[in-house]
């Protein structure tokens, strides 16, 4: 009855909600005005969230944030590939957050296996980069583009946009050839969406028709959670875990999130209490 997830080299089970631990590979700001990374970092992050219970690492080289500045192609894989090498063999599927096909190929390449884009394939060229791999990968609802689409977020109704945008996204990705076992749908939370819009798609995420296709959900510290207790980023853990609950026992399947130990925690207790899972 449970279904399997295709990820690359990986069946992944649906049966339980599964955790993908986010790995961000942006530059830090040293006192020399230059800006470095260091993947070792990134490296050993992605090994302590696994530890912690991540099933998924996501990693990025490129923020999406509201507001963000784009980073060219050779820089994204510059920070990604030396990371994907570093994690190939730590036992979990590695899931890249890119929207730019060249970096999806190359990516793919170096052995991700999945791509998870804000932009759900829809730029040129990234269904054809996707088409021919087993990766797993998931498309986001997003209104508009990460610089500006937090100005004025408009609906004639936000579950129907969201959710005809998702039906067409799915026909594109099978018309590409992408078997359905590969696909995952994301509503995208924070997109080009005010928290009243935010919190309706969580509040009704039951009703949204995924057509069976399953939820991943990105709402760690996440804007939608600052808006109600009023804490910065990292402060916004409680906050995080109490939507990410909410978000299973309406059918999320995935949690991308940043504080992975305690997600799996609250998991585990929520599992033993809907469905009596003691291990
Ligand atoms: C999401 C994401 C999300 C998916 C980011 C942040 C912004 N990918 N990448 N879903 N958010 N699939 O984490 O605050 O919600 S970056």
């Amino acid at each position: 009855m449970s279904s399997t997830l295709l990820c690359g080299r990986f069946e992944l089970d649906l049966e339980r909600p599964l955790i993908m631990g986010i790995v961000n590979v942006t530059p830090d700001s040293f006192s020399d005005g230059n800006k470095h990374f260091s993947a070792d970092q990134a490296i050993a992050h992605g090994r302590l969230l696994i530890e912690q219970g991540a099933d998924i690492l996501d990693i990025g080289g490129e923020s999406t944030r509201p507001g963000a500045d784009p980073v060219p192609a050779d820089e994204e894989l510059k920070r990604i590939l030396p990371v994907i090498r570093g994690l190939h063999d730590a036992g979990v599927p590695l899931s890249i957050d890119t929207f730019k096909p060249e970096v999806m190929r190359g990516a793919l390449e170096a052995g991700a296996d999945m791509i998870n884009d804000i932009y759900a394939l829809r730029l040129p060229g990234a269904l054809a980069a996707v088409a021919d791999s087993r990766c797993c990968v998931c498309a986001m609802h997003m209104q508009g583009d990460p610089k500006t689409m937090q100005q004025a977020p408009r609906y004639e109704n936000v579950m129907q946009d969201v959710e005809q945008f998702l039906h067409e996204r799915i026909a594109a990705l099978l018309e590409a050839g992408i078997d359905r076992r590969r696909i995952v749908l994301d509503p995208g939370f924070g997109f080009g969406k005010t928290p009243q819009q935010n919190y309706l798609l969580l509040r009704r995420l039951h009703e949204l028709d995924g057509q069976g296709y399953p939820w991943l959900l990105g709402l760690s510290r996440k804007s939608m959670i600052g808006h109600i207790v009023d804490r910065e980023p990292a402060q916004r853990v409680s906050g995080s875990v109490a939507a990410a609950l909410a978000g299973l026992a309406r059918g999320a399947n995935i949690l991308r999130v940043h504080d992975v130990a305690e997600t799996a925690d609250a998991v585990k207790v929520w599992r033993a209490i809907e469905h009596g899972d003691f291990l």
